[in-house]
């Protein structure tokens, strides 16, 4: 009989993901196909404090208030935010035209005063600062709305509007698309075999090893089966774990370095800063039981160079995503990139 891998790393094969409930086409045989289409603009250095830069210390922000002269990890309420306090009044169940509505709270977090910082260049306990602030920020936000949203932005490619390292909280009252389909899928897995979704997962990943990038005695980085951008990774606790703010003093530790250790391949792979949209998923204000479990998604967008990034369009925009290069290549490579 054929072996399945190795069939799955040269002929074309969906594969679906168990989480997001939706699948994904791997077409292997293509990883070579030539690329005369648009190329990223290379990030220039900038310096550790910037006058103009609206994040670096002591600088006015558009709003016209002005940063206190922090030292460590600084949060505010976006000048900007999406979501207010206030919403609609006039709900509408008409099944075409159907509105609801949505209330929350937008927040900003610096990661450091360093302008010209990455959170792969930061110390350990630099970013164990900064998962005290998210993990601090989920438990507050977390009493008062049911989803609070951590997530980070990196580099021009990704939209992101400033280099000074830095990332947003959105807490609103409802679950978001995403989070709905994943707390739906992990209470199906549940209530049919009686264990975590992504526990297993993690299990899995660990004894295939194939997919992994990063490993500690608490935390897995790995390149889901189901991945569908060309480096995407998930975040595992080995653990069981609501959410952030749930997460001992150890566990933050271990999961800083597994961070920097995943940046540091992501910066080295393409020997740039890599951009990508990262961000945590826990366990809404009013999910009960057993079967959420913590995990963090990096999507970069980067294919196979500093300047050639992947464009989610045509066949996937109307089809399903499509990947050439497999998670067992892309892994392997990331590991590649270990210092
Ligand atoms: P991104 O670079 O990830 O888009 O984040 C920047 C955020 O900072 C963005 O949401 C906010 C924007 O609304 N912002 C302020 O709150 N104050 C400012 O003075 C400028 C930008
Ligand atoms: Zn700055």
């Amino acid at each position: 009989m054929n072996d399945p891998k190795k069939e799955s790393d040269a002929r074309p094969h969906r594969r679906y993901n168990p989480l997001g409930d939706r699948w994904v086409l791997v077409s292997p045989h293509r990883d070579q196909r030539p690329w005369q289409g648009q190329v990223e603009p290379l990030e220039e250095a900038e310096p550790a404090y910037l006058p103009e830069c609206y994040l670096c210390p002591g600088n006015e922000r558009v709003g016209g208030i002005r940063n206190p002269d922090y030292r460590g990890v600084y949060v505010f309420d976006n000048d900007f935010p999406a979501l207010l306090t206030d919403s609609i009044t006039d709900e509408s169940d008409d099944p075409l035209l159907q509105q609801a509505p949505v209330r929350g709270r937008c927040r900003v977090v610096c990661y450091s005063p360093k302008h010209n910082l990455t959170m792969a260049a930061m110390t350990e306990t630099e970013i164990v600062a900064v998962v005290d602030c998210w993990a601090a920020e989920v438990q507050t936000l977390g009493e008062v709305y049911e989803h609070v949203q951590v997530f980070e932005n990196r580099g021009a490619a990704m939209g992101c509007s400033n280099a000074h390292p830095h990332g947003q909280i959105w807490a609103l009252d409802t679950q978001p698309s995403e989070v709905k389909t994943e707390s739906i899928q992990q209470h199906s897995y549940w209530k049919k075999h009686g264990r975590s979704l992504l526990l297993d997962y993690a299990e899995r990943e660990f004894a295939e090893q194939e997919r992994l990038v990063f490993h500690n005695k608490d935390w897995l980085v790995v390149v889901p089966w189901w991945a569908t951008w060309p480096f995407e990774t998930l975040v595992l606790p080995r653990f069981s774990a609501a959410h952030l703010d749930k997460l001992g003093d150890t566990q933050r530790a271990s999961l800083a370095q597994a961070l920097k250790q995943l940046l540091q391949c992501y910066d080295n792979l393409f020997s740039t800063p890599f951009p990508y949209s990262m961000g945590w998923h826990g366990q809404p204000r009013s999910e009960r039981g057993e079967h959420w479990q913590l995990h963090g998604h990096f999507y970069p967008p980067l294919l196979r160079s500093a300047s050639v990034r992947k464009h989610m369009v045509g066949f996937e925009m109307l089809g399903e995503s499509q990947r050439d290069l497999t998670p067992e290549r892309a892994a392997a490579r990331l590991r590649q990139c270990r210092t």
